[in-house]
């Protein structure tokens, strides 16, 4: 009996993870992909900053970081941004992030460690000046989103865009 509680406590936090992923939707495959959205990141906001997509809709959103500061344009519900918001005070406090650079030789260093920092989330992606990625996302749930950045400041100083599923 002990030894289930103890495996609950290991296991509940993963299980929480994934729940709150699925409920953003998930991962999107490149078959699938039925429009392109550009989004341009500025110091500090996004264009456009309404994204419109269907529910079930695989986008794929090309991402440029056009402005003089590292950015991240991240999916997920408010909830979800304001737990991560620490997670990015951390590398900018151990100095992975950098203000237009992040230090990959520090990241993969403190991932080791803590995962976390390793900022492999499908859901997100995190650009430093004149980059550029792309990111396949599915909507297949009718969930309030946001996409926004979570670099200490940038949020709370508008870089958020509202997600509209129709
Ligand atoms: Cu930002």
């Amino acid at each position: 009996m002990k030894k289930i509680f103890f495996l609950l406590i290991i296991f509940l936090p993963n299980v929480t993870f994934a729940a709150s992923m699925s409920m953003i939707g998930e991962k999107g495959k490149v078959s699938e992909v039925s429009k392109v959205i550009e989004i341009k990141m500025y110091d500090n906001y996004y264009e456009p900053n309404i994204i419109e997509v269907k529910k079930g809709e695989t986008i794929k959103f090309v991402v440029i970081n056009l402005g003089e500061l590292v950015h991240e344009f991240n999916i997920a519900t408010k909830e979800m941004h304001i737990k991560h918001q620490p997670e990015m005070m951390m590398m900018v406090e151990k100095d992975i992030l950098l203000g237009d650079r992040i230090d990959l030789k520090k990241m993969k260093e403190a991932a080791k460690t803590d995962h976390s920092m390793a900022h492999s989330h499908s859901n997100s992606v995190l650009l430093e000046p004149k980059k550029s990625a792309d990111l396949i996302w599915k909507f297949s749930k009718n969930t309030k989103l946001e996409a926004a950045c979570n670099i200490p400041g940038h949020y709370e100083s508008g870089m958020v865009a509202k997600v509209n599923i129709n």
